[in-house]
């Protein structure tokens, strides 16, 4: 046993440690090899020292010392590097041969250390409207309905009262499909759906995407609405005011004033256009209500006898009050949002503010 002995048992760890790459497997079997505590040849080379003349023993000694050394810091190095292969046992992921593949993971997980964060979504402002709008409703006994984005020309217009010389049918407005049907240009043809298919009482509100020709910042081609419908024996222009009352009060704040100004609506009458005192400024004239202390919510009137006749309810038993207003409308005076389209340009830099 000499000195070469050991350069022998270097060259031998080197070559079989580039061998074994970065498999956390092959590593550790040129460990056991080379630096096995019970069995590996540095352990052999140690008792060799003892065999040896005394005049041999400090040479071989310090130069064993070396190759320790050096055989531990590469196996270490190694190890860092190394990746676990673990197989994986779904079979869905089974490859054409029907082995299941196998994957590498990396090094060992330390499970003690702080995990990453989870990335999380936040609602957008719109949908965070709605949802509240939906709530009050529903506490009042509504159910909230859906329906067709493409239309018909009798439910989005001919039912409603809307002929068609109709200025709300211009090809300025209206989105029209190829076929002769069209982009829905409010929600309310779900509610001529709703009374076709079903009598009263009907309690519903229908929140969705509408699409009017229109852009600027306060105009898009695509906004949402919700629109309600009340119908029933008996009822009055007064339970239209109370609900819409008691809606907006819950909405904004028992403190705003609701007032009703004469409106026009072609498939209501009487129609109401209805504001609420300036959130704002307390009405004392700002910005947002453009100096008269009044903001402008919703549209509103009693469902017109000729829409009852068209969806087959007897307009002479059952009277109605139906409503609609802009979401979008909504979320930006109550987030102070300044452009509309800011609010359909996908930039999360807006949705982030809601998380
Ligand atoms: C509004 C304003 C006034 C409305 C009417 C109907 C229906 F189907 F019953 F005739 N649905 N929605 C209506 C009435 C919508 O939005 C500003």
């Amino acid at each position: 046993m000499s000195t070469a002995r050991l350069e022998e048992v270097r060259r031998a760890f080197v070559a079989e440690l580039e061998q074994a790459g970065t498999s956390a497997d092959g590593v550790e079997k040129v460990r056991v090899k080379f630096a096995g505590q019970r069995s590996g040849k540095l352990k052999e080379l140690a008792e060799a020292l003892r065999a040896l003349p005394n005049d041999q023993k400090r040479d071989y000694g310090r130069a064993l010392n070396e190759l320790k050394q050096e055989i531990e810091s590469r196996l270490a190095e190694a190890k860092q590097a190394a990746v676990t292969e673990i197989r994986v046992k779904d079979p869905g992921t089974a490859n054409a041969k029907g082995h299941a593949p196998t994957v590498a993971v990396g090094r060992p997980v330390d499970v003690t250390l702080p995990g990453l964060p989870v990335a999380r979504g936040a609602e957008h402002p719109v949908h965070i409207v709605r949802r509240r709008i939906e709530e009050i409703f529903l506490r009042m006994g509504y159910d909230v309905e859906a329906g067709p984005e493409v239309e018909d020309d009798w439910h989005n217009f001919e039912a409603l009262n809307i002929p068609p010389d109709h200025p709300a049918r211009d090809d300025q407005d209206t989105f029209y499909l190829a076929d002769g049907h069209l982009l829905r240009t409010h929600t309310s043809p779900v509610q001529a759906r709703v009374m076709e298919s079903r009598q009263p009482p009907i309690r519903i509100v229908v929140p969705g995407r509408v699409f009017r020709r229109d852009s600027d910042l306060r105009h898009s081609p695509m906004f949402h609405q919700i629109e309600g419908l009340l119908v029933d024996e008996g009822i009055t222009f007064g339970h239209l005011k109370a609900t819409l009352e008691a809606f907006l009060h819950e909405l904004f704040s028992d403190r705003v004033a609701v007032r009703l100004r004469p409106g026009y609506f072609p498939f209501t009458e009487p129609s109401a256009e209805v504001d609420i005192s300036c959130i704002f400024c307390a009405q004392k004239g700002c910005g947002v209500c453009s100096g008269s202390g009044w903001i402008e919510i919703l549209g509103s009137g009693m469902v017109d006898p000729r829409v009852f006749e068209a969806v087959g309810i007897d307009a002479g038993r059952y009277t109605g009050f139906a409503f609609g207003l802009g979401l979008d409308r909504v979320a930006m005076l109550v987030y102070g949002i300044p452009d509309l389209r800011q609010l359909f340009a996908g930039d999360q830099r807006l949705t982030r503010q809601f998380a």
